[in-house]
C-alpha cells in the first residue's frame, strides 16, 4: 500500500471519528442554554433568596458572598435586588441596601425578606450588632421594590438580648414575615430555636411578646412562613448540611404538625435557604446551592428556581431539585 495514501486514509479516519464524537456529544450533552437556567444569576455569589410578588412581576432580594480567595466564611455585606415578568428573564437593580444603612449594626448582611404595606416596602434584615453582643434583626423601608431603603427605626428591632431560648449569639437571624388575611403581621425567625411574634400595622415594632415554637425537629435555621387555601406552612432548614423540611397548622399559633423533608441537601453547599411563592398559577421554591462552576461552595453560594407542586390534601411534594431550572412563567 502506497504510504502517502496511508496516512491520509487515517487521518480522514480520525478526523471523521472525531467529527461522531462530537457529534453525539453535542446531542448528549449540549443542552441549548435555556435548558440550564440553574443558578439563575451566574456573575455573583447570591445566597439566602427571598421572593415577593408584586403587580405584575417577581422581586427577587439576595444576600452577595464576596468571600476574598483562600477564605471560607461568610463575607457578605451588602443585599441584591432582581425582577423578572417570567422568572427567568432577571434585571438586576443597583444595591438597594448595605449592612452600612444600618448604623447600630457593624457587619454581615444575612437572610432577609421583603413585604409591602400600604405602598410602602419593609425590608427585614439579620445583621452583627455593633454593641449588643451577637446577631439582630433590623427593618428598612422603601417606596419602592427597588429601593432605596433606609432604617426604618435606627435601631435594631430585634436583640440577642431579646430571646432566651438558646446560649448561642447567633439565634436571632432569618427574619420570615407575613400579613395575615385579617391584617395582622408576623416575624419569624431564629437559628436552634425558632421565634414568632407579631408586629404593629407600622411594621416596624412588635406587637406582643416573643413565643418560642415547638413540635419542629431538628429545626436549625431560616424559617419561612406562607399561607395557602387555609393552611399556614412553617418550612425551614433541617440539620446541618441542610435540608428543607415544614410543619402545617390551621392556626399561626400552632400547633404545627410536622410533615417531612422537602428538599435535601443542595449540591456542594451546607445551606439550603428557601423560599416559597406562586406566581400566575405555579408555585415555585427558590433556594441556593453551591453549583455554580468553577469555585462555587458553602460560601460562594448561588439562587436556584425549581417548581414546588403540592398533593390534593396541602401537603408539599418532593422538591426535584434540576440545572434545567423551570420554563418562563406565563
Ligand atoms: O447567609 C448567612 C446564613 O447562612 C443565613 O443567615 C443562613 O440562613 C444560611 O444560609
Amino acid at each position: 500500500m502506497n504510504i502517502k495514501f496511508l496516512k491520509v486514509s487515517v487521518l480522514v479516519a480520525l478526523a471523521f471519528g472525531q467529527l461522531m464524537v462530537f457529534g453525539q456529544s453535542a446531542k448528549k450533552d449540549n443542552m441549548p442554554d435555556t435548558l440550564a437556567r440553574n443558578p439563575i444569576i451566574k456573575n455573583k455569589f447570591t445566597a439566602d433568596p427571598a421572593a415577593f410578588v408584586y403587580k405584575d412581576s417577581v422581586y427577587l432580594y439576595t444576600g452577595h458572598d464576596e468571600p476574598p480567595t483562600g477564605k471560607d466564611y461568610y463575607y457578605m455585606s451588602e443585599w441584591l435586588c432582581y425582577s423578572s415578568a417570567d422568572m427567568v428573564n432577571w434585571k438586576e437593580h443597583p444595591s438597594p441596601l448595605n449592612v452600612k444603612a444600618f448604623k447600630w449594626a457593624k457587619a454581615d448582611a444575612w437572610a432577609s425578606q421583603v413585604i409591602e404595606r400600604n405602598g410602602k416596602f419593609y425590608w427585614y434584615v439579620a445583621v452583627e450588632h455593633g454593641t449588643v453582643n451577637g446577631k439582630a434583626i433590623g427593618v428598612a423601608v422603601a417606596d419602592k421594590p427597588t429601593g432605596p431603603f433606609r432604617d426604618a427605626r435606627g435601631s435594631a428591632l430585634i436583640t440577642n438580648d431579646m430571646t432566651k431560648q438558646t446560649g448561642i449569639t447567633w439565634d436571632d437571624i432569618d427574619p420570615s414575615v407575613i400579613i395575615d388575611d385579617d391584617g395582622q403581621a408576623y416575624l419569624f425567625w431564629g437559628n436552634t430555636a425558632c421565634y414568632y411574634a407579631k408586629l404593629k400595622p407600622n411594621m416596624t415594632e412588635l406587637d406582643g411578646p416573643i413565643k418560642a415554637i415547638t413540635g419542629l425537629p431538628n429545626f436549625t435555621e431560616a424559617p419561612w412562613i406562607h399561607k395557602r387555601k387555609g393552611w399556614y406552612y412553617l418550612s425551614y432548614a433541617y440539620q446541618f448540611p441542610e435540608k428543607i423540611a415544614y410543619a402545617m397548622s390551621k392556626n399561626i399559633n400552632g400547633p404545627w404538625v410536622f410533615k417531612g423533608i422537602i428538599n435535601e441537601v443542595a449540591g456542594n453547599s451546607n445551606t439550603n435557604h428557601q423560599s416559597i411563592i406562586d406566581f400566575k398559577d405555579k408555585s415555585y421554591f427558590i433556594y441556593h446551592n453551591g453549583a455554580l462552576p468553577t469555585n462555587g461552595g458553602s460560601y460562594r453560594r448561588s439562587v436556584c428556581i425549581d417548581y414546588l407542586y403540592y398533593n390534593a390534601d396541602g401537603t408539599i411534594k418532593k422538591i426535584q431539585m434540576s440545572t434545567q431550572g423551570i420554563k418562563p412563567a406565563k
